[in-house]
């Protein structure tokens, strides 16, 4: 993001009042920014403090709890006599997903809006949409299905029938993200203190869309591949860019897996209709299975719900649970490990005196 004009200020960036009223509570000299990009070694910051953009991350960021470290979309204080991140202000929203290492990954904090895209294509995947709107749910974020590509298929009133099934409350665009003219109906999601996120697969568009909303080229794009539809994984990082009528939206790498850490109100939110069947069951622990009464199946026998989507819903569920036992045993080994370093240490303090 551009971060040299003198003029740029906090609600160029998504400055809420929420977060104003947080202020209070630390020094007086201390100045937020906002984290449009997270590197390796430091973060970057907008607006700058004191003519300084580039943050160092202070080591006692990494010793706590994943969730504490900043990231993409964090409000931070900064000290603009030593140029140092002193805090991380109390976030709205947090995207986060299990990588694929199995470590809980933070994606994006402080998001109002996400556009879940997905292309007109071979690309289109109900099961990967319900992931995304999943998480998406679960931290209180709106979601919007952009379906892009609607230019080069000759089908797109298919992919919009499919996706108008996700949920009631689930809007869908149906775009040619290329079009910045034809680009009203996700504009009118963005706006000053408005902060937009962008999820989706490699090669779906998601900085053509960036490029179109902001009016310039400021990401680069690439073609995806001819044989099955698949990007090549242009962008690397996650940035922040601000939007000419107000507020920002933030590019992302395209996900290969977008696996649930914990999200169990999110899959509930996403499949409302489903837990409130399963509250007429004759049974309470009804497993939606054979069980006689289970209203269900009585729905699925009607045709009133959906075969895919009940088990899209178990699925999820399920591995919602596994996701989140396996990083509480992490985490509890993390801890124990701590522990131990922690004793070790007095020991060696002991005798050394
Ligand atoms: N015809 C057409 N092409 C599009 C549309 N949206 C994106 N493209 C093209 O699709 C290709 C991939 O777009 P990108 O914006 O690079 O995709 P991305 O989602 O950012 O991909 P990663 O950065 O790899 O995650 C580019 O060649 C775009 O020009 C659209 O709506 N219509
Ligand atoms: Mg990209
Ligand atoms: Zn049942």
């Amino acid at each position: 993001m551009e971060s040299s004009s003198a003029s740029l200020e906090l609600n160029d960036v998504g400055w809420k009042p929420v977060f104003q009223h947080q202020l209070a509570e630390f020094p007086e000299q201390l100045r937020p920014a906002r984290i449009v990009e997270v590197q390796r070694s430091g973060l970057t910051i907008s607006p700058p403090v004191d003519g300084r953009s580039e943050v160092v991350i202070a080591g006692k960021f990494f010793i706590q709890e994943v969730e504490a470290r900043p990231t993409v979309g964090d409000w931070v204080l900064i000290d603009p006599a030593s140029g140092a991140m002193q805090a991380v202000l109390e976030r709205i929203s947090l995207i986060k997903r299990l990588s694929p290492s199995g470590d809980v990954q933070l994606i994006a904090a402080n998001i109002d809006t996400a556009f879940i895209v997905t292309s007109c294509n071979s690309e289109f995947n109900l099961a990967r949409l319900e992931r995304y709107l999943s998480v998406v749910l679960d931290a209180d974020i709106q979601p919007v299905v952009v379906l892009t590509k609607v230019d080069t298929a000759d089908d797109a009133q298919s992919y919009i029938d499919q996706a108008r099934t996700l949920g009631a409350h689930v809007p869908v665009e149906a775009v040619n993200a290329l079009k910045a003219n034809e680009l009203d109906a996700l504009a009118g999601w963005c706006g000053p203190g408005q902060s937009i996120a962008l999820l989706g697969s490699s090669g779906v568009g998601k900085s053509t869309l960036v490029n179109s909303l902001c009016g310039e080229s400021v990401q680069h794009t690439q073609t995806v591949r001819g044989d099955d539809d698949k990007g090549r994984h242009t962008t690397t990082h996650r940035s922040l860019h601000m939007l000419p009528q107000g507020g920002v939206i933030l590019d992302s790498p395209g996900m290969r897996e977008f696996q649930l850490a914990d999200a169990e109100e999110g899959v509930g939110a996403l499949f409302e209709d489903i837990e409130q069947l399963g509250e007429q069951c004759r049974f309470n622990d009804c497993g939606h299975d054979t069980e006689p009464g289970c209203a269900v199946r009585a729905a699925i026998d009607s045709g009133a719900l959906d075969e895919r989507r009940l088990a899209s819903y178990f699925k999820l569920l399920r591995e919602e649970q596994f996701t989140r036992a396996t990083v509480a045993e992490r985490h509890a080994r993390s801890r124990e490990f701590g522990k131990r370093v922690k004793a070790a240490m007095a020991g060696s303090h002991k005798k050394r005196d």
